[in-house]
Parts: structure tokens; sequence; C-alpha cells
């Protein structure tokens, strides 16, 4: 197996991930990171074009998985001279037993939210979890409406400069205030408002959605009754955080998140117990061509890392084939933010619209979310 010139393996250069095997994973937890140089280093040197496959295998406590609830599916993106992708589903293209652990751990497809597939999440062993239908349309519709009269700030995004933290803007608006609108700020006014905003940006979002029961309501039930350990909004300065953002991406901005493959890592300073950072999307309203989202299934940047890690110009060019998923209206997909992650350019007359909330993983294996 060579992915790499000159016969060396991925998995020789990785040997926190040798044992993964398909048909008994015991694929990378998050003691398995690499830090971003190696990742780099790896597929600088040379990547394979595809990733296939309808794989059944194991779930994370080892049983069987196969069709039904816990489906565990690949889905693979096939890059055309344009540079540009399609997704589909597709059976055994590639032989997975000739393949690094990373291609193997693709996207987990399933129709709610259970403890084995945040665990598959957690530990890494997929790239992807897409829970299907997970809002109505009419939720959707509701949602999607309030947000598009009443986001229109820019949601800026937190790179690293230097060794400081910097605020881009991608083409994504906003409604709520995130934390990261703190990072830059020395005088303390961000952060007032931060804290003062979050309970009333919630309790307005629940209000849009009444009377029916918000996503992100939804989901905090939800995931404190699948996950066995603690699983609530966090605090920061003795306060509730924002637990939910409305994202809105104007399609004539699009091609700005495609450009710029990014990560998100809020400062350890900030929840100095983060060992992991996922975030969650629930689509409101997506384009029926393009906005998928990108991600690159690559080990994610390890906490060491990030606070110095400077996005390479032409990181895109650095990095393996992608794995693209195309949310449809009302699904819910999470992943792990330290993989670099992209949204695809689209076009057509509506805003892509979602709510978004990030999740905070401790080693104790503790959940908390905070936006
Ligand atoms: O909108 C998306 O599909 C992805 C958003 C994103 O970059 C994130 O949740 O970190
Ligand atoms: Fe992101």
């Amino acid at each position: 197996m060579s992915l790499v010139p000159n016969g060396l393996s991925l998995e020789d250069n990785c040997p926190d991930q040798h044992q993964n095997k398909m048909n008994h994973q015991k694929i990378p937890n998050g003691d398995a990171e690499l830090n971003g140089s190696q990742v780099l280093h790896f597929f600088t040197e040379g990547t394979k074009q595809v990733q296939q496959g309808n794989m059944n295998g194991h779930n994370s406590f080892g049983d069987v998985v196969s069709n039904g609830k816990h489906e565990q599916e690949a889905r693979y993106s096939e890059q055309n001279s344009n540079g540009f992708s399609s997704s589909r589903k597709e059976e055994h293209l590639i032989n997975f037993e000739d393949t690094p652990p990373w291609y193997r751990n693709l996207v987990l497809e399933t129709e709610e939210l259970t403890a084995d597939a945040l665990a598959d999440l957690f530990n890494d062993k997929i790239c992807v979890l897409c829970v299907k239908n997970y809002i109505p349309d009419f939720v959707c519709e509701k949602l999607d409406a309030f947000l598009r009269e009443k986001g229109s700030d820019p949601y800026t995004h937190e790179i690293r400069k230097n060794g400081k933290v910097d605020l881009q803007y991608f083409g994504v608006n906003r409604y709520g205030y995130p934390l990261n609108s703190i990072y830059t700020d020395e005088t303390g006014e961000n952060l007032e408002k931060y804290l003062k905003e979050a309970l009333p940006t919630m309790r307005s979002i629940r209000k849009a959605a009444a009377p029916y029961l918000s996503p992100i309501d939804k989901f905090r039930v939800e995931l404190d009754e699948a996950w066995p350990k603690k699983a609530n909004v966090a605090t920061f300065k003795g306060q509730k955080t924002l637990c939910g953002i409305g994202r809105i991406m104007p399609t004539s901005l699009s091609k700005l998140s495609e450009v710029h493959p990014h990560f998100d890592a809020v400062p350890v300073s900030c929840f100095p117990d983060i060992h992991k950072q996922f975030t969650a999307n629930f689509y409101l309203n997506v384009p029926d061509q393009g906005g998928e989202l990108e991600i690159w299934n690559v080990p994610p940047l390890d906490i060491s890392t990030i606070e110095e890690f400077k996005i390479p110009e032409d990181w895109r060019s650095q990095l393996p084939a992608s794995i693209k998923v195309k949310p449809d209206k009302g699904d819910l997909l999470l992943f792990n933010t330290r993989r670099p992650h992209a949204i695809t350019s689209f076009s057509g007359l509506n805003p892509r619209t979602s709510l978004q909330t990030f999740i905070g993983y401790t080693k104790e294996s503790e959940i908390f979310l905070w936006v």
C-alpha cells in the first residue's frame, strides 16, 4: 500500500493509527491526533484523488453495523478538471484494505442522535455525522425567514497570524453575537455585549420557532439524553454562553468560503478544559447547486499546534482530495472543526441559511456548547 511516493506508506508515518483495519476498527482516538506540520508533510508529497466506498463496518463499541439506523456509509468526491467535485453514493470502488485509516473514516448517516454515533464522531472514527431530516420543513421555513430578516452583521472568522488571533470575513453573515468577537477586543466591551446578548438571542430563536421546538433546543435535550456524561451549554465568566447562532450566506459572496479552507479553534485560554472541538450545523435553506460542506479527512490539528498554526495561502493545494457532503434542508451535520473545511460556492436566488453551535469535548468526555 503506497499513496506516497518512494513506497512510503502513510501508516508507516502514523504509528498511532497502525492498528486500524477494516472490519475491526481500532481507529485513532483523540490521543492519536497528529500535529499540523505532519499533516501537511504527508499530503504535499502525494495524494490519491478519489475517496470512495460504501462500507458496512463496526461501530465504536465493536458491533457490526450495517444498513438501518446506524448505517455507516462512505461517500466520495471525485475532482474534475476545474477542481469542483461531485458527491455521490457508490459501491466499493476502493478496496479499503489498501487505504490509510483516515480514508475509511468518512460519513456516517443516521436517522437520530445516538450515543454510538456521537462516540464515533468524538473519537474521530468518522469525519462527518449526518442526522437526516432533523428539522421539519415548516420549522426550517419559519427560521429561514427570521434569519434573513434579522441577520446581516458580518460573521468574522478567527485565524492565527504571528501567534495572534485575527478575524477575517469569508462571506457569512450572522444573527447572534459570537464569542470570537471578544478575542481581539481589549476594552472588555465586547465581552459585556456577548454575555448580555447570549440568553436573549437564544430566547428569540426559540420564539421564532414557536409553537414548534427550535432545532437548537431539540439538540440540547437530545444530546443531554443520549450522551452518558455531562452535555450542556457552557459557562464563561460565570454566565451562560450563547448556544446557536444564525448563519446567512448570500450567493454573491459564496466563493469566499470555498477558496479559504479554514479550521475553528477557540483559544484554549477561553476554555482550558477543551480537548477537541466540533460543530453542529442545522440547515434551513440550501441551494440546489453547490453549498456543500467540504472537509479534508486528515488528522485534526493538535491542541499544541493550533495557537501557532498559520493557514498556508495554498492550503487547498497541499491537502488530499476532499470529502463533500451536500446537506438537504432539515439535515444536521456534525464534524471536527480542527480538520480543514470549507463550503463550496453556490448559485441561486436564496441565501444558504443555517443555525450553528460549537461543541467542546473534554478529556473526561464531557460536552459543552457555545458559539
Ligand atoms: O455551513 C457549513 O456547512 C459549515 C460551517 C462551518 O464552517 C462550521 O460549522 O465550522
Ligand atoms: Fe468552520
